[in-house]
């Protein structure tokens, strides 16, 4: 059984507006608690901008600077140099952002702030669309997902962002799950004593995006990782690779049938998507045991 290490600080509080199970909400409550009162958050627009909240009422117990999609890396870069010239070097600077601010929409600055090693915390809410805004397609939406602007499916994989972040050598990239709380928190308590980028992407099974009931969102995390679709690791300084959950044991089809995007597979769409998971998982094993 997992459990979640970490001692409630009130970072995060009831009476939030996520959809009632949204696994995103209790993500927030477990990296907000690790992350502390010493810290000041970049939100652009997406689910965590609307479960956060406006001032005074905000369900964060932290400064959040509500930014535009295009910017959260280049706001967080001019926060971070504010605190130092202030001397608050101990500040952390994170950003809480969703996947189409991150891979499409806010890409060019988080690339500039990673080309740069600016010293922040960044973490995407991978819910693979942009949800938010009803559910279309972004370049995080998995090969065949039936989205609004791909009704029929998507015709491209997705984009492979922890290794495009990797290869420039930064300190820490990283996978995270709500099914795995306690390896999300360890993860986030291991990223704030690193300085420098530092990126964690969480996956955030959507419940109206992706089709899936309200009780579903903590056994959609965890097959994702079981079927290898969504594989818990680290990479340190673009080399040292480390895989957390080191079994792949669980068919593809039991995770996606179970969502209504993937409802329409064809068995040979199931069998190609399987073929390229078994790959991948082959390539992320031959990455950990050459850093080994
Ligand atoms: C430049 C720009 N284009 C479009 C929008 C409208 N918009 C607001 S939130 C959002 C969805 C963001 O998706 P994502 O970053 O994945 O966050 P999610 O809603 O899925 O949490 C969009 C398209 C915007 N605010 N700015
Ligand atoms: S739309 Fe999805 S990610 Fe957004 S609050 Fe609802 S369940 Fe959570
Ligand atoms: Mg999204």
């Amino acid at each position: 059984m997992d459990y979640v290490n970490f001692e409630e600080s009130n970072a995060f509080k009831s009476g939030h507006v996520a959809c009632g199970g949204c696994v995103e909400a209790l993500s927030m409550r477990v990296i907000l608690n690790k992350v502390g009162a010493n810290a000041v958050a970049v939100v652009p627009p997406s689910c965590t901008a609307v479960i956060c909240g406006p001032h005074p009422n905000s369900a964060i117990g932290i400064p959040v600077y509500h930014t535009s999609l295009e910017s959260s890396a280049a706001s967080a870069s001019g926060l971070r140099r504010a605190l130092n010239a202030q001397g608050k070097h101990d500040t952390h600077v994170l950003v809480m952002a969703g996947d189409g601010g991150t891979y499409d929409i806010g890409f060019q600055a988080l690339s500039s702030a990673v080309e740069r090693n600016e010293n922040i915390l960044y973490i995407c809410f991978d819910n693979e669309g942009y949800m938010n805004t009803g559910g279309q397609k972004s370049s995080s939406t998995p090969l065949h997902a039936s989205t609004g602007s791909t009704p029929a499916g998507k015709v491209s994989k997705k984009k492979n962002i922890i290794e495009m972040l990797a290869v420039q050598e930064i300190p820490y990239v990283a996978t995270a799950s709500p099914g795995h709380l306690d390896d999300l928190a360890n993860k986030v308590e291991k990223a704030l004593k690193i300085k420098g980028f530092r990126f964690i992407s969480v996956n955030i099974p959507c419940l109206p995006g992706w089709g899936l009931a309200d009780n579903q969102g903590i056994t959609s995390a965890r097959l994702a990782v079981e079927t290898g679709m969504f594989p818990l690791y680290e990479v340190e300084n673009g080399y040292r690779y480390t895989l957390n959950v080191k079994t792949k044991d669980k068919p593809v089809d039991e995770y996606l049938r179970m969502q209504k995007r993937f409802r329409h597979l064809s068995e040979q769409a199931l069998q190609d998507i399987q073929t390229a998971v078994d790959a991948d998982w082959e390539r992320l094993l031959r990455k950990v045991s050459l850093s080994e």
